[in-house]
């Protein structure tokens, strides 16, 4: 069967399209990323501003979401390290148990981000660099709004987060020295609902059961479990913001709804939305420029002050 010079030279068109197209598919940069799970507003919103931004950069990512288990995160680094990704973004459950896992990154020349929560490790160089909130802040932040807020005085029951997990650590240490400042502030119980929003509420029942009216205040390490305690209060028959005051961190929108309405006092910041910031980090990374160790996020505090206006604004 003999072809006109045309539809060879057509054939040849067509296979060097595919070739450039092939070669401009393998360009494409490959992320792995091992999200904690989906335990909360916070957290949707993280995932979705990663996802979002890949999508707007063409960049293939490698989405693992780690339901809440530490060893569902290191398998989904291995497989990372497997798929020869570009590079990993780590968001790590807690705060230990990382090394080794980190070591065969290493060894693969892979590098690794480390996202929204911190590590303890021996070996710094395990990991390129840290994007996120300052933990410690946060919880300065709200012991300082509410020794003014109280002038000092209150008996306070705590909501933790994930056992563990910097968040929960930091916020807690943070704040308890931050309050030591006023001797008649006390934390009266403290328990973890997890950052979940069941978790707020269980946990705030069985204060109100255990302590009934010698509760002033809630400090809670996120807003889903202030969203949730918020539930226990009503149901107690007790005004929440009012009956007991409420302080919590992360600032989602349905935090600082409440914080409008008067239910919540004070919600610190800790912003989700460092997706482009990431991967600005891994693109100069791979070019072989120089990145900061850590890089905080900027974090605001809203009150009965600035709440309403600040509404309308807020992007999760
Ligand atoms: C903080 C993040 C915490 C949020 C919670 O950066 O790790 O985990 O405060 C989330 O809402 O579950």
């Amino acid at each position: 069967m003999k072809y006109s010079p045309v539809f060879k030279c057509f054939v040849a068109g067509v296979a060097i399209c595919a070739a450039v197209l092939s070669s401009a598919a393998d360009k494409k940069l490959k992320i792995g990323f091992a999200q904690t799970g989906a335990e909360s507003a916070w957290r949707t919103a993280n995932s979705d501003s990663m996802k979002a931004e890949a999508e707007k950069r063409g960049i293939d990512l490698k989405f693992s979401d780690g339901q809440g288990k530490q060893e569902n995160q290191i398998r989904a680094v291995r497989s990372f390290i497997t798929q020869r990704v570009d590079a990993i973004v780590l968001a790590p459950l807690v705060e230990t148990g990382w090394d080794n896992v980190l070591r065969e990154a290493k060894r693969a020349k892979i590098p690794v981000i480390i996202t929204d929560r911190t590590i303890q490790t021996t070996d710094e160089s395990l990991f390129v660099c840290f994007i996120g909130s300052d933990f410690f802040e946060e919880g300065r932040m709200a012991a300082d709004w509410l020794g003014k807020a109280t002038g000092g005085k209150g008996r306070i029951v705590e909501l933790q987060g994930t056992p563990g997990s910097a968040p929960a650590n930091d916020r807690r240490k943070a704040f308890a020295e931050g309050i030591a400042k006023f001797p008649e502030l006390k934390i009266i119980d403290s328990q973890s609902g997890d950052f979940r929003r069941a978790g707020g509420k269980e946990v705030m029942e069985a204060f109100l059961k255990k302590h009934g009216k010698n509760i002033d205040i809630v400090y809670a390490h996120n807003d889903d479990m202030a969203l949730g305690a918020i539930q226990a209060i009503e149901a107690a028959g007790l005004k929440p913001g009012t009956d007991i005051k409420i302080v919590s961190i992360d600032a989602i929108k349905e935090g600082v709804q409440a914080v409008a309405d008067g239910k919540i006092n004070c919600v610190v910041e800790c912003n989700p939305l460092f997706g482009p910031k990431v991967y600005d980090t891994i693109e100069a990374i791979l070019a072989g420029k120089e990145v900061p160790k850590k890089a905080f996020n900027k974090d605001e505090l809203f009150d009965k002050t600035n709440a309403a206006a600040a509404l309308p604004k807020r992007q999760y």
